[in-house]
């Protein structure tokens, strides 16, 4: 045992007692347990020990096809009363869920182990951190926690020994049944149940679980957010850091845009760009008034097909050592990992995600993919290249910009700012995107979600955009500026217009010269647009002052559609929130029916 903490051991006994495992194992985090660990799991065959030479550190690791995605249909906010889960969230009464979850944890150990891991959320020591504790049959999982949080007995030093001020997570891969899966949080009871599962996002309960879903509702009580958001630093040739947190929803270029290598216009002034995060951000007004950003994370958790050395060496570097990838293809010939677009060819000698060895040439010829779309990495973030100087700092960095940003093909342009908080919190609000491969379900189908957070508010969407306004007050004139951003706009061809990846960075320095009054800008029904002229283009090919004229383009029409759209439009999906709706949103739509109507 590592702590004397009575709230933890008797909670932890409390575990034990329902799922009786045959042995407990507490993590202190040791590079000697953990190499045990790692041992135990390449000889069960639950990990592959990778190529030590060309891939120092790395595990492999396969799902059950079943299990390759977040399972949104059978992720619960369990609060006591049905509003305050809100019209977003599948909620059951928490006795209830408890009455039927109880039955399904007892005796789900006997004849396996359970390992107990305690773990921080934010650097250890920050006023910003958070404690958890996850008890898991999962060797993959203790694993995964080491790479994506500070795991281990330190952990506990946060907590001290009378506090009860920690996550409680309870997993267990049980069958692996997707019948009887279930990822629930009960916000009151600062608890967490996850069974059935063995898939990241449904098992690191750190993550979204905890980090977004139960941190989203912390936030709101405790005068702070948890957002989807990556965070990212532009150091200019003076070095001067100005920061960016971003909300795309998953799938949709977080990671990229976090670890970006400036275009060779940027580089040869001396311009650089630093990753603090690229999934979450928890954020809170600092001693100055301004918003402050730490990464609760230590890791990352991302989507490897795609990344490769142009789109995003950082990342690929990154997964170089001391990384577990998940649901990628096997080369067999010198036991490396492949995925569609690492690079042009794909092994010949491979085995697919599923574990079937074949002749990769040939099946991806007909069309197959070797590895799945949401296959992953997860890599320790101090192996970036681009890593933050701050990434540890406890006081997080200051925020000058928030971006807003989904996958639209048409309808949002390249990028737009809004008129101030309280409009940004509207276009925050109004986001929609196609859907990714990050959850199980269709994929491409545009749906509504509001902050890229649709999947991870812990509470009623409609006092959620409330805590934003409601932030927006504290921070007053310090606030960061609120933009929205659009990468994915596509040609009649269906081709993306926008080069994206690295370039995205032409449209960040807009931001930020917006952010420091240096640039004028258009006013549209929108919001501010760029002066076309003001988006650097220098260098880039087939991009020309028309391209960006074009993606800049406001369509009335196709905007009046999103909002009076049967089912899937604004307005329909305000209606959802009945008096949650905060006033403030219903007169922001008012003004942009209105502003639409008047540009017609
Ligand atoms: P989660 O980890 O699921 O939250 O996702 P994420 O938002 O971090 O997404 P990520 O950066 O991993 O990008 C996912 C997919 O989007 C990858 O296939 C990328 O290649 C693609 N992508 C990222 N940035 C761009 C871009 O600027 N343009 C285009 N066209 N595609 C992009
Ligand atoms: C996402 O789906 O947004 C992710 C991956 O970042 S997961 O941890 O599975 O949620
Ligand atoms: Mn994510």
């Amino acid at each position: 045992m590592l702590t004397n903490n009575k709230h933890v051991l008797d909670w932890v006994q409390e575990m034990v007692d329902l799922c009786k495992p045959d042995k407990v194992e507490w993590i202190d985090g040791s590079e000697e347990q953990l190499k045990a660990l790692r041992d135990e799991a390449i000889a069960t065959g639950e990990m592959i020990e990778l190529n030590q030479e060309k891939l120092p550190g790395c595990l492999y690791h396969r799902t059950k096809p079943n299990d390759v995605a977040r399972v949104e249909d059978r992720t619960f906010i369990c609060s006591k009363k049905k509003e305050d889960a809100g019209p977003t969230n599948n909620w059951m009464d928490p006795a209830e869920m408890h009455a039927m979850l109880n039955p399904m944890y007892d005796g789900v150990m006997k004849g396996r182990t359970m390992y107990v891991i305690p773990y921080s959320m934010g650097p250890i020591g920050s006023p910003l951190a958070k404690v958890g504790v996850e008890v898991t049959d999962s060797i993959y999982v203790v694993l995964n926690m080491d790479i994506m949080t500070r795991m281990g007995k330190q952990a506990f030093e946060n907590l001290g020994e009378t506090s009860d001020d920690f996550v409680r997570g309870l997993h267990s891969k049980a069958d692996v049944d997707p019948e009887k899966r279930y990822i629930v949080q009960f916000p009151e009871e600062n608890t967490i149940c996850s069974i059935n599962s063995a898939y990241g996002g449904n098992v690191l309960l750190g993550k979204k679980c905890f980090a977004l879903r139960i941190a989203s509702y912390q936030g709101k009580n405790e005068g702070w957010m948890a957002e989807h958001m990556l965070i990212l630093g532009i150091e200019n040739p003076q070095g001067e850091t100005k920061y960016i947190c971003a909300a795309f929803p998953s799938a949709c270029g977080k990671t990229n845009l976090a670890m970006l290598i400036p275009p060779e216009i940027y580089k040869n002034q001396g311009y650089k760009v630093w990753t603090v995060g690229d999934d979450i951000a928890w954020l809170k007004p600092g001693p100055d008034g301004r918003l402050y950003a730490i990464n609760p994370e230590n890791g990352f958790f991302g989507v490897a097909p795609g990344t490769n050395l142009k789109s995003n060496p950082n990342a690929l570097h990154t997964t170089e050592k001391g990384t577990i990838f998940t649901n990628v293809a096997i080369n067999e010939d010198n036991n490396t990992v492949w995925w569609e677009s690492l690079d042009k060819n794909p092994p010949v000698h491979a085995i697919e995600w599923k574990g079937e060895h074949v002749n990769g040439v040939e099946y991806t010829a007909a069309g197959n993919k070797l590895a799945h779309p949401n296959s992953r990495f997860t890599a320790p973030a101090k192996n970036c290249p681009c890593v933050s100087p701050e990434f540890n700092n406890p006081n997080g960095v200051p925020i000058s910009a928030i971006v807003f940003g989904g996958r639209r093909a048409k309808t949002a342009p390249l990028v737009y700012q809004s008129f101030d908080w309280k409009h940004g919190t509207f276009v925050g609000s109004i986001m929609a995107s196609e859907t990714t491969a990050a959850a199980a379900g269709a994929v491409g189908v545009v749906r509504r979600d509001p902050m890229a957070m649709l999947p991870f508010c812990g509470y009623n969407m409609g006092d959620y955009w409330q805590h934003w306004l409601d932030m927006g007050e504290i921070l007053g004139d310090k606030a960061p500026k609120i933009f929205h951003v659009n990468w994915f706009r596509t040609d009649d061809n269906g081709h993306f217009i926008w080069p994206g990846f690295g370039d995205n960075m032409r449209v960040l320095m807009w931001i930020l010269a917006r952010c420091a009054g240096e640039v004028d800008a258009v006013k549209t029904p929108i919001g501010y647009e760029p002066k076309p002229e003001d988006i650097n283009i220098e260098g880039l090919d087939g991009i020309t002052l028309d391209t960006i004229k074009d993606l800049l383009s406001v369509d009335v029409a196709s905007w009046e559609d999103d909002i009076y759209r049967p089912v899937t439009g604004i307005e329909a999906f305000y209606a959802k929130f009945g008096d949650k709706l905060p006033a403030e949103m219903k007169k922001q739509l008012f003004n942009l029916k209105v502003r639409l109507a008047v540009a017609e």
